[in-house]
């Protein structure tokens, strides 16, 4: 396949011809497309009332790929009457996650009991009566509540104030395996864990720096922004151990200049050894102190600890911070004077920082960095973490978290006259854990897809098994369904937020709510979540209680409970008669104070890491293809990275040298944790040697356990493997 060497453009647009031939016209496309709800891709957030591709500075077109294939697998057919008897459970095992997701639509509730080959067609109110049955017969804490970040604020809240009140704290959701570390790094530094600041802010920064990700594929439309920026004359700085293409050069598709001859993205990228960012991150802050650039009447007047960090980064040996990150003296250097030159400055950073054992320090970093030059608590600048999902930080806000924020606890008992829980709870990696041990026998997955975001593939398909019922509430099949099985296990297919027959909300990146209309349903069958949610807790709790729930399948009224208990949220209250979006209160810094005890914001100083992995061995990554919604694929290739395949080992030709091997050579890949054979090894000279990258979810089996403590977040982008050529080849196998 020819490399691309620009990110989106001419195939983007290309793309969206075809699949507007899969969504049955391109007339159908736009108008699912221009329908006022929140897209359902990334976090970056548009759509909402001012229509579908707007962002919220009201420019429009906005589109991405992304959005398109989410959009098209919502508009596919239902998967066939006699799917459920034709695929057995270890035929549907043996499919792809794409084989799984284009088998459609589902539309009817089914139940497989362990022992049979096949999934049952079950009633809804089969479905509900055994769920009802079930959760009465066991005590609270041996459930967990596991929620996806796709779901609207309404559906979110009402599940985690129904678990609680049912009495557990196992509340928790996919963010703990993606973000977590930077709403804990934030909160330690500013006492706030979102963005501090609006989109329109970026769009003024004369700098943005770009850590750990790769927006060209995941998060496209920042792109844009990343294009302003440039053409104003403005730098972006990205530190990435790959050279990813879009980041380099990307064609903005609404953009005839940029379609046509792209636009440079990076003004200098630095590549450092996966794993080196909190050494480099400390390089260069010492550095600015070195050149003097630092501000250093706004970290005495703003933070506390500056002398503690000013004597721990002087006292950091430079060597170390070289070896530590992979990166020159030539190179810290190049950003620190960048850095020092500009007067907007904003950081943005993803999945490369969060990842690893030590991602809220790395966050913590990135937050001193800033603070170092003032660049936090004022218009303009500031700390962008890039959000995933959709509506992630917005179950997160109404409550998703097992331990509620104390305002929300306390509201919740006061406003409602509820008893809560006061157990700590369980984070997901717990709940798995949990699990495996069999304290647990329940599980309730609002979307996502649990077994397929797991590390540790095989443990988390035994852990999963060991549970009495597990229930999943989803729009298409995936992974988990045809893995993740417990004694009893369920599937009720609900609706898409934009087949919703009631309004809903989402919340962006940039802490902004947007209201998502609903409209027609494409199939028969489906429900949605709020109803379900609703007529489970009805069943279990009755409606004599705090909480009606019969009512509160109106979204309004759900809405009116969320703006009485979530700081911050009081305009949620009549945003389905005003309509009006609005920014979240006590969420954006255009002042230096915060929501510390004291107001002032804490410099945190840090050790350095070793890097990943012993003298022999590689550190892998494990990442997205351009062709993929986390566990969902679309496509086998990777545009941008010019690969074709998923079960490939993107690795440096002087790696491949080194080690012995050739291109396109089948390995097996080990980690302390599993083994993956025929595995294609595949020439890739943008990744720094040293280091090598996987796609995510196949190469889970080789993901340890291992965890960030302060996050929990699974260590995702530094796992040491070593590999050696496939001897006997065994066509197939890769497990
Ligand atoms: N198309 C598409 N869009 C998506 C998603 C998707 O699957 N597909 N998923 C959504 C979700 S939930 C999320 S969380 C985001 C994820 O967005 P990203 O974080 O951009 O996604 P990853 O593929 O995990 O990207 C990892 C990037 O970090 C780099 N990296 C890896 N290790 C390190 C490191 O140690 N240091 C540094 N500096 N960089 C490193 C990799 O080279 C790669 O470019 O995207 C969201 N948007
Ligand atoms: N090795 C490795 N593992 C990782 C990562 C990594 O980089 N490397 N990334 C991690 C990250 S950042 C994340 S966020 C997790 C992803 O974890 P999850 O969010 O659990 O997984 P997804 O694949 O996004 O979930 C996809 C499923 O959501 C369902 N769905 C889609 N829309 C809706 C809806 O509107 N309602 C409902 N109820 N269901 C819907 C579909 O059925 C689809 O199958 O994976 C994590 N795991
Ligand atoms: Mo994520």
């Amino acid at each position: 396949m020819r490399r691309v060497k620009s990110g989106g453009g001419w195939p983007a647009v290309f793309y969206t011809f075809r699949k507007a031939r899969e969504a049955g016209g391109l007339w159908k496309l736009w108008k699912a497309m221009r329908s006022k709800n929140a897209c359902k891709t990334c976090a970056v957030g548009m759509g909402g009332q001012q229509g579908g591709m707007v962002n919220e500075r009201g420019v429009f077109p906005e589109v991405c790929k992304k959005s398109l294939q989410a959009m098209v697998a919502d508009m596919q057919g239902a998967v066939k009457h006699d799917f459920f008897q034709t695929y057995s459970i270890p035929q549907l095992q043996s499919f792809s996650p794409r084989e799984l997701e284009s088998s459609g639509r589902l539309t009817q509730p089914v139940i497989h009991r362990r022992g049979e080959n096949y999934y049952q067609p079950i009633s809804w109110d089969e479905a509900f009566a055994k769920i009802v049955g079930k959760l009465k017969a066991i005590t609270a804490d041996e459930s967990f509540w596991y929620f996806s970040g796709r779901s609207s604020n309404e559906a979110g809240f009402l599940l985690q104030v129904f678990a609680r009140m049912y009495g557990t704290n196992n509340v928790n959701n996919c963010s703990y395996y993606c973000h977590q570390a930077s709403g804990v790094g934030l909160n330690s530094v500013l006492g706030t864990g979102t963005a501090t600041l609006t989109l329109e802010d970026v769009d003024h920064a004369d700098l943005v720096f770009v850590i750990g990700g790769n927006p060209a594929s995941n998060h496209p439309r920042l792109m844009t922004t990343m294009k302003h920026i440039r053409r104003r004359g403005g730098h972006v700085v990205v530190i990435n151990p790959i050279v990813e293409t879009g980041l380099v050069n990307f064609s903005v598709p609404s953009d005839p200049l940029s379609l046509f001859f792209g636009t440079r993205i990076a003004s200098l990228y630095v590549q450092p050894h996966i794993g080196g960012d909190l050494a480099l991150l400390t390089g260069v802050a010492k550095r600015i102190v070195e050149m003097n650039a630092h501000d250093e009447a706004f970290l005495t007047t703003y933070c506390d600890h500056w002398p503690a960090l000013k004597a721990n980064l002087a006292a950091h040996d430079w060597n170390e911070i070289y070896l530590k990150s992979g990166v020159s003296a030539e190179a810290i250097d190049a950003i620190a004077t960048r850095y020092a030159a500009a007067e907007n400055v904003v950081f943005t950073w993803t999945m490369g920082i969060t990842h690893h054992t030590f991602g809220v320090e790395n966050v913590e970093a990135i937050a001193n960095l800033a603070l170092l030059r003032g660049m936090v608590g004022r218009s303009n600048a500031g700390l962008l973490p890039i959000r995933g999902h959709s509506n992630v930080q917005g179950i997160g806000s109404v409550g998703v978290t097992p331990k509620l924020k104390d305002a929300i606890f306390d509201r919740l008992q006061s406003e409602f006259g509820m008893t809560l829980p006061t157990t700590s709870g369980l984070d997901t990696l717990a709940c798995m854990e949990a699990a495996q041990r069999r304290e647990l026998k329940v599980g309730f997955c609002l979307g996502g897809n649990l077994y397929g975001s797991n590390p540790d593939a095989d443990y988390a398909r035994n852990a999963m098994n060991q549970l009495e019922l597990l229930v999943y509430l989803n729009t298409t099949l995936n992974t988990g369904h045809a893995h993740g099985l417990a004694d009893e296990t369920i599937i009720l297919p609900v609706l898409a937020r934009d087949e919703e027959p009631q309004a809903t909300t989402q919340e962006s990146m940039f802490n902004y709510i947007r209201l998502s209309d609903g409209g027609p349903a494409r199939h028969e069958g489906p429900r949605s979540e709020i109803e379900v949610i609703a007529r489970i807790a009805q069943g279990v709790l009755g409606n004599d209680g705090p909480m009606n729930w019969q009512s509160m399948q109106d979204t309004n009224r759900i809405r009116d409970a969320i703006s009485r208990v979530v700081p911050g949220f009081d305009q949620i209250k009549t945003i389905g008669a005003t309509r009006r979006e609005f920014q979240l209160a006590g969420r954006t810094f255009h002042t230096p104070h915060f929501p510390t005890a004291n107001g002032k914001a804490q410099l945190r100083a840090h050790s350095l890491p070793e890097l990943a992995g012993k003298p022999g061995e590689l550190r892998l990554m494990t990442i997205r293809s351009e062709g993929q919604f986390n566990t969902v694929v679309y496509e086998d290739y990777d545009l941008y990275r010019g690969i074709e395949g998923r079960l490939v080992i993107l690795i440096h030709p002087d790696d491949i040298a080194r080690l012995g091997l050739e291109d396109r050579q089948p390995v097996v890949v080990s980690s302390t944790t599993g083994t993956m054979h025929n595995i294609r090894i595949t020439a890739f000279s943008k990744i720094r040697p040293g280091n090598v990258a996987m796609y995510y979810p196949e190469c889970n089996v080789l993901v340890p356990r291992t965890s960030d403590p302060r996050s929990r977040t699974p260590s995702f982008k530094s796992i040491p493997v070593t590999l050696r050529p496939e001897l006997a080849q065994v066509a197939g196998q890769t497990g």
